[in-house]
């Protein structure tokens, strides 16, 4: 018996099999092993019931990930689970935090099953590519009906204790601490001499509507696109309602194992692990002390002000909304109104809740009102004479200690710092539109940002939801300088034969939510061309700019004024192809002698991604980005990359690095552009045998 992972202990014929395998209590091979040495001392002994449950601050939250790539040890958890279904005895299990995976399918082979109120019950295993493989697909509609049994597993989002109870996942609200009203719960079960119930002799309820499958799979085929996952489970749920459970069960294991073996799998397995490691910061320690960051101010209430003031306000922290006139701040208090009531009617939140959220929002036309925050965040105007005006005020208005962010996308952090008298407390903080939907948050740290900032900065960012990436400092720090390169090919396969739909379509298919050009329009080609006059840029003196400067000039700003590369469909806002842009090509190509070519889906798929790769491990050698997980993260939750490709160096290696020199080299070749040269640092790992993915334990 592991005496740790595992504990058995027979109380007044209970015996209760205590889990304890932090942090999450993950079912390792030694709980598995744990559980079926207990159900063997369990068998002779004088128990009548056994209660199982778990210490630490949630059940168990699946099966161990980290075993996934590593040779199976038995007991496999299918045998665990059979075990506990046609044990002699009847089994409770007491559920608290999350019962999530493989630990909902143990819990669902228990006999009866209770939940802390605040408990989060899910299959969240299509999360990683994969389905339930213990039983989930065969027991949980047994349990909840076919209906809500495929949304749980082809979703993965947990469902409330109290929706557990109302749909007969468990059988019983526990009320209290967990282990003595467990115990309470046990007794009475006992009392009322319960008897073995096996989920598996259950029959499956008759769905309400005989085509809940067909319109499921309508509804979900573009979200589940290049994942094979989404269809096993649909078919399997199918399967429950006609086979027994063990032929059920014997096709659940056949696609399991096909799903763990697939490649979406392993990258999005390679996804959960690296949203994890990107608070790992090489050079400074986990334990340094953070600085307080009870009270925060916002400069600026306008688009993404009014975003980010929304994710602290939601979090519970007040925030002090600044501007400089009071049209501008009740503008913007009013979008910050309307954006919470969108999200009430769409039953995101509760109303209740929302209030609650507003009044943590003040607005302000005073600095001196800035005295007592701890720290501030700036998004005005993208200008740095503006922000280093904003700074200095805020070096005089603010407290030693507050710490000063600003939320440029792109410029020199270091000069903004310089505008005050404490470089030391000014930091990046570039969140992305929309600021209170969008996961991401780059945290730049400057050269003289002080690790106790960098420290707090990546601990706040995910109290307020996001997922935070520390970046150096260069001209759009990680995600916004690759994105350069990867428009930059956009814009030169349209200028070489390419049309806007034919590479937003190829890079769609390949599986980014949405094509650059698609994505130019919705953003607002406007930003790009102010960006470019910023730099000093002529207008039109750029090739890969010159469509876009022209654009611009005619006023096609993108969907904001009705046309961009595409034209907008007044009252679907559809985009459609516009022969006056293909003209407008042709004529710029003439212009500057571009030859026209046929070209290919594949071409464009390699020149955008591979223009992603060889511009991040540029990035990785400077050492913009800690490691390369990193730059996927910035990629999927920034970006719109794929997840199931697992991000662009993840990609990268699932390629074979010496194929992606091969294939830089011929790009090179055809197209003349010598920024197709293979970055140094592909060519030392591909020189040493070693992946990309070897430098992630560098972290
Ligand atoms: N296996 C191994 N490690 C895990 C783990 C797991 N299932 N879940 C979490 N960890 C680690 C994680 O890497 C981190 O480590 C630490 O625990 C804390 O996690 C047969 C096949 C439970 C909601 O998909 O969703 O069952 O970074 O930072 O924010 O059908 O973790 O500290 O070193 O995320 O409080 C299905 C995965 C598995 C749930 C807690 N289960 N976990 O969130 O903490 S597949 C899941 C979560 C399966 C069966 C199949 C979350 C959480 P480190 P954390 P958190």
């Amino acid at each position: 018996m592991n005496d740790t992972a595992v504990k058995y202990e027979l109380s007044r014929s209970l015996g209760i099999i205590r889990i304890d395998n932090p942090p999450v209590n993950a079912l390792s091979h030694k709980v598995r092993a744990g559980i079926m040495q207990s159900l063997e001392q369990a068998r002779t002994d004088d128990s009548q019931l056994l209660l199982i449950l778990c210490a630490g601050r949630t059940f168990i939250a699946g099966a161990d990930i980290t075993e996934f790539g590593k040779p199976p040890q038995a007991p496999s958890l299918p045998d665990v689970i059979i075990a506990l279904e046609n044990f002699s005895k009847p089994v409770a299990v007491a559920l608290h935090g999350t019962a999530l995976g493989g630990g909902l399918e143990l819990a669902m082979a228990c006999h009866y099953r209770a939940a802390l109120p605040g408990t989060r019950l899910g299959l969240p295993e299509v999360k990683l590519g994969l389905l339930p493989g213990a039983g989930g697909t065969q027991r949980l509609p047994r349990l909840v009906g076919p209906e809500l049994a495929l949304e749980m597993i082809s979703g993965g989002a947990p469902i409330s204790a109290k929706k557990a109870l109302e749909s007969g996942l468990v059988d019983q609200i526990l009320d209290g601490e967990l282990e003595p009203a467990a115990i309470r719960w046990a007794q009475t079960l006992l009392a009322e001499s319960a008897p073995v119930r096996p989920t598996g002799e259950r029959p499956v309820p008759t769905p309400a509507q005989a085509d809940f499958l067909d319109r499921h799979l309508q509804k979900t085929a573009r979200k589940h696109r290049g994942q094979p996952a989404p269809g096993y489970i649909a078919e399997l749920v199918k399967l429950s309602l006609s086979a027994s459970l063990e032929d059920g069960l014997k096709r659940e294991r056949e696609c399991f194992l096909a799903c763990k073996a697939s490649p979406q799998s392993a990258a999005l397995r390679h996804v959960f692990f690296a949203e994890r490691a990107t608070g790992k910061l090489p050079d400074i320690p986990a334990d340094t002390p953070l600085r307080p960051t009870r009270r925060v101010a916002v400069i600026g209430a306008g688009t993404m002000g009014g975003g980010i003031a929304m994710c602290f306000a939601s979090a519970g922290i007040p925030v002090t909304l600044v501007e400089t006139t009071r049209e501008y701040l009740d503008k913007g208090l009013e979008k910050i109104r309307q954006n919470y009531a969108n999200s009430v009617k769409r039953g995101r939140f509760t109303a209740e809740a929302v209030a609650g959220w507003l009044d943590n929002i003040q607005g302000t036309l005073d600095y001196d009102d800035l005295a007592d925050v701890d720290l501030v965040i700036e998004a005005v105007f993208e200008n740095m004479a503006v922000k280093q005006e904003v700074f200095g005020k805020l070096d005089a208005a603010c407290k030693p200690g507050c710490i000063l962010a600003t939320n440029t996308s792109y410029l020199d952090v270091n000069a903004i710092a310089a505008a005050t008298s404490r470089p030391a407390d000014v930091i990046g903080a570039h969140f992305f539109s929309p600021a209170n939907v969008m996961k991401l948050l780059e945290v730049v740290r400057a050269e003289k940002t002080a690790p106790d900032v960098v420290q707090t900065f990546m601990k706040l960012a995910r109290t307020i939801g996001k997922i935070p990436v520390a970046v150096g400092v260069c001209h759009g720090f990680v995600g916004n300088r690759m994105l350069r390169a990867y428009a930059r090919q956009a814009q030169l396969l349209l200028l070489e034969g390419a049309t806007p739909t034919q590479i937003d379509q190829a890079m769609e298919n390949w599986g980014m939510a949405m094509g650059p050009l698609a994505v130019g329009d919705l953003a607002g080609l406007d930003i790009g061309y102010r960006s470019r006059r910023d730099q000093g840029i002529e207008s039109r003196s750029v090739l890969e700019s010159a469509l876009a400067d022209t654009l611009v000039e005619m006023d096609r700003l993108g969907q904001k004024s009705g046309a961009g590369y595409y034209r907008y469909d007044p009252d679907t806002r559809a985009r459609q192809a516009d022969p006056e842009v293909e003209q407008l090509l042709r004529d710029i190509a003439a212009e500057w002698q571009v030859p026209q070519r046929e070209i290919g889906e594949e071409e464009i798929v390699d020149r955008l991604i591979l223009a992603l790769v060889n511009e991040g491990a540029a990035i990785l050698q400077e050492g913009i980005a800690a490691r390369p997980s990193d730059v996927d993260i910035v990629y999927i939750n920034g970006y719109g990359f794929p997840s199931w490709r697992g991000g662009p160096m993840f990609h990268a290696d699932s390629l074979g690095l010496d194929a992606v020199i091969a294939r830089l080299r011929e790009l090179r070749e055809l197209t003349g552009d010598e920024s197709w040269e293979p970055a140094p640092l592909l060519q030392e790992l591909a020189v040493a045998g070693d992946s990309l993915g070897s430098l992630n334990s560098r972290g």
